[in-house]
């Protein structure tokens, strides 16, 4: 019997009020069920608001030495469990075990970056124009949060939100994937573990249309916090901004590299294919599109094509394995669907291109890393977002060309380039429109402690993770206050007679 696993309202771990259950299947093995969890209803989200509502107060009131003082032991229990988690989530979302592994650590990193955070939360203190009269500005939460967090980083995502909303005094409602529900309910459990108290982080597992989206528009729900599709993220945006609520959306990417003719060759293919295949090419900055200067071009597609033939496919627990599954039936369908949109649009289908069901393969949703090459910055493989393990090439005829062609795209989160020019990288730097840029080095593998997010139709409201402008500006706002210790009435900006 595969164990059934909870919501947490208000403390107490209950099932959801009409009984049902979402089964949480092994994408590399659907014999493989890892556990159920409630399909909740509207009535649980009722229950799970109402409940961080009433644990605002203490919670906001609560030092945030103390907040972070909490978060400080849940990074130690994650490190302490890392092996376990790390497993679960290969188990659970199909990435390789070193990703699965490298999920729980960015986890860690943020649940370790977030407690100091507890102790800075800075604000300014600034002189007054006025004598005996002196201004700050201190951050202040912005109430009760929800939290909807994607499949393919189940436990560090989770923790991109849960970690900086709690150390900022806000209460939250978390709703997970319903692919990943087991992996978000270890990230609560570790929580609940570490000293979050009762109320203050509620989770309310389901779909997305059943309770997702009704918990974002909540009355009793301040902010939102949302990764996932454009589409899912620009219907939020439309709700919550009606409703005056604020809300962040971290979406989708096409995110291209660019080699340039001076290039080192061999890092650039090593770098497009983890950037391309690493985690089944299912990251919102995955390398879907490879912009490859006219000279190189050749020499670039085979050694890349050839490297990408060479990556073995199977389940993630499994050693050896460089590529997982896909999440789902439908993600692997999706897949194949522009495998065929491709063909048919005229691009040159390279490796790759179909299921895989051989041997170990046989009861997941393996796709073949697959390359296509001569593609045209106009066909669908190269605009729409397919989150899967398909790269276009396409081909630039200089530095200019290659970024209007990576400019050429209603996404921009991340992007690339690989040259060892300085002037070229410069020039790259400033020109690619995109929330993130690198040079020589893949589109993947942003650290915490630096805001992520992305422009145009991949990022809408906060940024996400560390530094300046990153997720305490989501999870916080602004108070500004003037004290007049004058004992008499001073008015800023009049002249006195
Ligand atoms: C995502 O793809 O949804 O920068 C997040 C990266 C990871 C996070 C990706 N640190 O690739």
């Amino acid at each position: 019997m595969a164990e059934a696993y909870k919501n947490l309202i208000g403390g107490k771990w209950l099932g959801s009020a009409n009984k049902k259950t979402i089964k949480s299947i092994n994408p590399a093995n659907t014999d493989d069920i890892i556990g159920t969890v409630p399909a909740s209803t509207k009535k649980d989200v009722d229950m799970a608001v109402e409940a961080a509502r009433k644990a605002y107060n203490p919670w906001r009131l609560t030092p945030a030495p103390k907040r972070g003082e909490i978060i400080f032991r849940a990074a130690e229990l994650l490190l302490k469990d890392k092996a376990t988690l790390g497993r679960l989530v290969t188990r659970e979302m199909g990435k390789v075990l070193k990703e699965g592994l490298g999920d729980v650590q960015e986890a860690i990193d943020m649940a370790y970056y977030m407690a100091g955070e507890g102790r800075r939360l800075l604000g300014e203190t600034v002189p007054s124009e006025l004598t005996d009269k002196d201004c700050k500005s201190v951050r202040v939460p912005v109430g009760v949060f929800a939290l909807i967090s994607p499949w393919n980083f189940p436990v560090a995502i989770p923790a991109w939100k849960l970690l900086p909303a709690l150390v900022c005094g806000n209460t939250v409602v978390f709703k997970p994937s319903s692919y990943t529900p087991v992996c978000a309910t270890k990230l609560v459990e570790t929580l609940a573990r570490a000293g979050v108290p009762d109320g203050v982080l509620n989770l309310v597992h389901g779909t997305g249309d059943e309770v997702g989206e009704y918990l974002a528009a909540h009355h009793g729900i301040d902010g939102v916090s949302f990764t996932g599709s454009s589409s899912v993220g620009g219907r939020l945006a439309k709700v919550c901004g009606a409703l005056g609520k604020e809300i962040s959306c971290e979406m989708g990417g096409k995110n291209p590299i660019i080699v340039m003719d001076d290039a080192n060759i061999t890092l650039a293919v090593e770098g497009a294919i983890w950037g391309g295949f690493g985690t089944t090419g299912q990251r919102c900055t995955a390398a879907s599109r490879l912009i490859v200067h006219e000279k190189v071009y050749d020499r670039f597609l085979n050694m890349f094509s050839r490297a990408a033939k060479r990556l073995t496919l199977g389940p993630g627990l499994k050693q050896g394995t460089d590529v997982g599954p896909l999440i789902n039936e439908a993600q692997m369908n999706k897949t194949l669907l522009y495998i065929e949109i491709g063909k048919k649009e005229g691009a040159r289908l390279i490796t790759g291109g179909k299921r895989h069901t051989a041997g170990e393969c046989r009861k997941g949703f393996f796709v073949l890393p697959t390359v296509f090459a001569g593609v045209r910055p106009s066909m669908r493989i190269a605009r729409e977002e397919i989150f899967g393990p398909v790269v276009s090439v396409i081909k630039a005829k200089d530095l200019e060309d290659a970024i209007r062609i990576a400019n050429d795209s209603e996404y921009g989160l991340s992007a690339s380039i690989y040259t060892r020019d300085v002037n070229t990288s410069a020039v790259a730097e400033r020109e690619l429109e995109s929330g993130i840029v690198y040079i020589n080095a893949p589109t993947i593998g942003a650290e915490i402690q630096l805001p992520f997010g992305g422009t145009k139709r991949s990022g809408l409201g906060r940024r996400e993770a560390g530094g300046r402008g990153g997720a305490i500006e989501m999870f916080s706002k602004w108070k500004v206050i003037y004290r007049d210790f004058s004992l008499k009435l001073q008015k800023a900006q009049i002249e006195e007679e």
